[in-house]
């Protein structure tokens, strides 16, 4: 089946209501509440619950949002996004057990919808589909270590192996998985963030030395201001609202910057506050910038130059520095001069113009923090995920920078990280580019010869699939297929490999899509209990502000046969690697505790690493650039850096479209066809448009329409989109992904960052051909 039709189950009965005005709220923890509930039993559900992001309890699977430094409520530290995430690991109404595999074919299972697969629920087994044959069926653990390492083994160069990495795995999965693979010989580690926070990361470790929020939870609450741009905390970082509702009774204000009135964005009502119960929550956004898709790099540079006004305004009142931190930018920065000189080149009305705003929209959110340094800018999704998304990152800093907001108290760059452990992923050395200080420790400790060459990211790995350079391809959890750009292209990639395997928790289409030989490895999760020869194991994980802190798991596994991802990874670099290698691999899984030992001795910041871990709530990583030191950029100063708006040239019938994530799913999982904040019921495939649009296009509300995106003389076309008016700029459209992402070309992507351009991608609608 190609991926541009709906499967079967398509059924078009959508249902549209008004989009909310508040997130959370007690319909929120009603629902949190029943999903748990309904795919489990109820105790099971309740332990899941009460142990969720408590500090001897398990961290939240779903987003990376940092636990409260200090007291934790009871029940107040999961959201609904959490509590699905969670229900979606423990039920255990159905298994994913052989006799599903049994009674259906592969064929006959990619023919089933996302949502479909993942209601299979837990993967018992580890299962194989051979050379030729239409089922996958069970298979011994060493077998399939061994059926692994006799393929790595008999490739030409170790570089033909591709070993992806999704967020959720733990720092010790991580560390001892970059391990084995750099060992084995190769840097070919693509991962989530390759599609998620690499224009992040390639901006502020050029600007500022560490590709990591400078920002702690305290700074949240002590703020004059968050701006929030492109992200949609209410659905996809919900705990968020509650340091930033906290924020606001002290008097601090919240700019908001999007293409949608997003639920989150609007209001908050604290679901453990009879005040907010009965009189409605607090009003979140003081500001709301409804900002065309992709301009804000423009928005920007208007506030830059705004702000640069009002310092001269303020200099020639006799108060030079009550705008921009003079001294701090003289201290601590590089070229300033140029990026000022370079601001002279934009007209302001014009960059309000390209925005969809007014001079004075923009002027009213630069008036809440033209005399504060207490300023957050966070952000997620809709500043990475363009062709532009470094230098828009890099135009954050600018600002930052003017108000000297980096290293002080309630002030900072926040991105906000997507999956729980991504970023301590990248700590551990999961990266295809390589670190010289991670690769002399690892000589130092390990006593081999890593590999200097850097690997493929996520986007050359698909390449490399289809020139035959890319032959076997591992995926330490995710649904690759699915979450790449260009879905079709990307699973011919797939198709071509002589092997595939995945380690994961439940069934996605990605096992489906496979190599010549297919292996599925299934897993413990986050919420079961670890237990190896030295006793019951705890994990650890990185939130996006660099807090790493434990997690126990406190559930019976589905089935005995799953192994932990430590374990697995353990076992198969002992059957690859053998006597080349001089790891104890076995002592490592039998006590997490040694794995721990040696990424103490390996990566920065983690000395101590089991006695810091085991303070309750963890500890912070050192960050420099928090402490206003910039030692690891070129010349050892933050940079400011010139970076020019691009604007989209659309023709009359185009449009530009985001590809996001419903209130309803968890990047390729799908917990229900709906998305609950917008106000849509019982349908995925919804395409939003402004009214005024849907006129001109001829078209009508609820009408069956085809997306088509044409890159370099070729048209991709997504079918079957039901037509929903809704409050967006005019010529801004979103879908939701994992959908869309047949539209989007595998060469389009984000400039050094190599990010797949999921949020910009340039199409037009016609009606469905009946
Ligand atoms: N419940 C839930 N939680 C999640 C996830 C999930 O799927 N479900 N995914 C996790 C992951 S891996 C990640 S990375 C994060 C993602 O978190 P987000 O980035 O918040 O998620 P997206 O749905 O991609 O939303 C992007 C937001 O940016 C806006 N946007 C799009 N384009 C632009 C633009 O050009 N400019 C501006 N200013 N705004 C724009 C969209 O309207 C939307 O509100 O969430 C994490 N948490
Ligand atoms: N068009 C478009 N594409 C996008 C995005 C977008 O906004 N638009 N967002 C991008 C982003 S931000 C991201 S991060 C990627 C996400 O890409 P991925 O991380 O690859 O995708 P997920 O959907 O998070 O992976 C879900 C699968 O992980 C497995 N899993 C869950 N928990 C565990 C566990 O504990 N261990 C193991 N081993 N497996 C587990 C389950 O089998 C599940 O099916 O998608 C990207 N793709
Ligand atoms: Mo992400």
């Amino acid at each position: 089946m190609d991926q541009n039709t709906p499967p079967e189950e398509f059924t078009g009965d959508l249902e549209l209501d008004k989009p909310e005005t508040e997130a959370a709220g007690m319909s929120a923890i009603v629902a949190s509440f029943e999903h748990v509930l309904r795919g489990t039993n109820v105790s099971r559900g309740w332990k899941a619950l009460a142990n969720l992001n408590q500090k001897d309890g398990f961290d939240c699977p779903s987003c990376a949002w940092p636990d409260p430094d200090g007291k934790r409520s009871p029940i107040a530290e999961y959201c609904e996004s959490g509590a699905k995430a969670v229900a979606d690991e423990v039920m255990t109404k159905h298994t994913a057990s052989p006799v599903l595999f049994q009674r259906y074919s592969v064929a006959e299972l990619i023919e089933k919808s996302d949502l479909w697969l993942g209601q299979q629920g837990r993967l018992t087994q580890p299962l194989v589909l051979r050379p030729g044959a239409t089922h996958y069926v069970p298979i011994d653990w060493s077998e399939a270590f061994d059926l692994i390492a006799d393929q790595l083994n008999a490739l030409e160069s170790p570089d033909e192996a591709i070993f992806y990495t999704s967020g959720r795995a733990s720092n010790e999965a991580a560390f001892v998985y970059q391990l084995f693979v750099k060992m084995f010989g190769t840097n070919n580690l693509p991962d989530c963030s390759n599609m998620c926070h690499e224009s992040t990361t390639v901006a502020l470790t050029d600007t500022l030395g560490l590709g990591k929020a400078t920002v702690t939870y305290e700074d949240y609450e002590t703020a004059d201001v968050v701006m929030i741009m492109g992200q949609n905390p209410g659905t996809t970082a919900p705990r968020m609202l509650t340091p930033m509702e906290e924020m606001k009774r002290k008097g601090g204000k919240i700019i908001a910057v999007n293409p949608l009135h997003e639920a989150g964005l609007l209001a908050f009502k604290y679901p453990q506050s009879p005040r907010d119960m009965l009189f409605g929550g607090e009003k979140l956004a003081d500001v709301f910038l409804q900002v065309r898709i992709n301009s804000d790099l423009a928005l920007l540079k208007a506030m830059c130059k705004l702000l640069i006004a009002e310092e001269q305004k303020a200099a020639m009142a006799g108060q030079p520095g009550k705008v921009l931190d003079l001294h701090f930018i003289e201290q601590y920065t590089s070229g300033y001069e140029s990026f000022v000189k370079s601001l002279d080149h934009f007209d302001l009305n014009e960059l309000a113009a390209q925005c969809g705003l007014t001079v004075e929209q923009i002027q009213q959110a630069v008036d809440l923090f033209k005399y504060t340094p207490k300023l957050i800018i966070c952000w997620a999704m809709g500043l990475t995920q363009h062709k532009n998304g470094v230098a828009t990152i890099s135009e954050v800093i600018n600002l930052l920078l003017l108000k000297g907001s980096i290293g002080i108290k309630g002030g900072g760059a926040s991105p906000i990280r997507g999956h729980s452990n991504v970023q301590g992923d990248r700590t551990m050395g999961v990266w295809e580019k390589t670190k010289p200080e991670l690769l002399e420790a690892l000589e130092r400790v390990f006593q081999f010869k890593p590999p200097r060459e850097n690997g493929y990211d996520a986007v050359a790995s698909v390449k490399a699939m289809h020139e035959g350079k890319g032959k076997v391809f591992f995926g330490l959890g995710g649904n690759f297929t699915m979450a790449m750009s260009d879905t079709n292209f990307t699973a011919e990639g797939l198709r071509k490999c002589r092997l595939t395997v995945h380690v994961s928790t439940k069934l996605n289409r990605s096992h489906l899509i496979h190599g010549e030989t297919a292996l599925i490895l299934p897993c413990l999760g986050r919420t079961d209990h670890d237990i190896q020869a030295s006793g019951p194991q705890f994990i650890s994980c990185e939130s996006t502000t660099g807090v790493v802190a434990q997690s126990h798991g406190i559930l019976d596994p589905v089935s005995p046969h799953l192994k932990s991802e430590v374990a697995i990874i353990c076992e198969l670099a002992k059957a690859t690697l053998g006597e080349k290698s001089t790891v104890d691999w076995d002592s490592l899984v039998a006590d997490y505790d040694r794995i721990r030992d040696l990424i103490a001795q390996t990566i920065k910041g983690f000395d101590n690493y089991n006695q810091k871990v085991r303070q309750p709530g963890g500890f912070y990583l050192p960050n420099d650039p928090r402490d206003r030191v910039f030692k690891n950029t070129s010349d050892g100063k933050a940079h400011f850096t010139v970076n020019a708006p691009t604007p989209h040239e659309l023709q009359s019938d185009e449009l530009l479209l985001m590809t996001i994530r419903s209130h309803d799913q968890f990047n390729t999982t799908v917990y229900k066809n709906a998305d609950r904040y917008r106000g849509v019921h019982n349908e995925r495939r919804v395409v939003f448009m402004h009214p005024d649009d849907i006129a001109s296009l001829g078209l009508q509300e609820k009408q069956a329409v085809d997306l088509h995106s044409r890159y370099d003389g070729e048209t991709r076309t997504a079918h079957r989109f039901i037509v929903v008016p809704y409050d967006i700029p005019r010529g801004c459209t979103a879908a939701y992904f994992p959908e869309t992402n047949v539209l989007v070309p595998i060469d389009q992507m984000a400039e050094k960052s190599h990010t797949p351009i999921s949020k910009s991608i340039v199409v037009k609608v016609t009606p469905t051909q009946a």
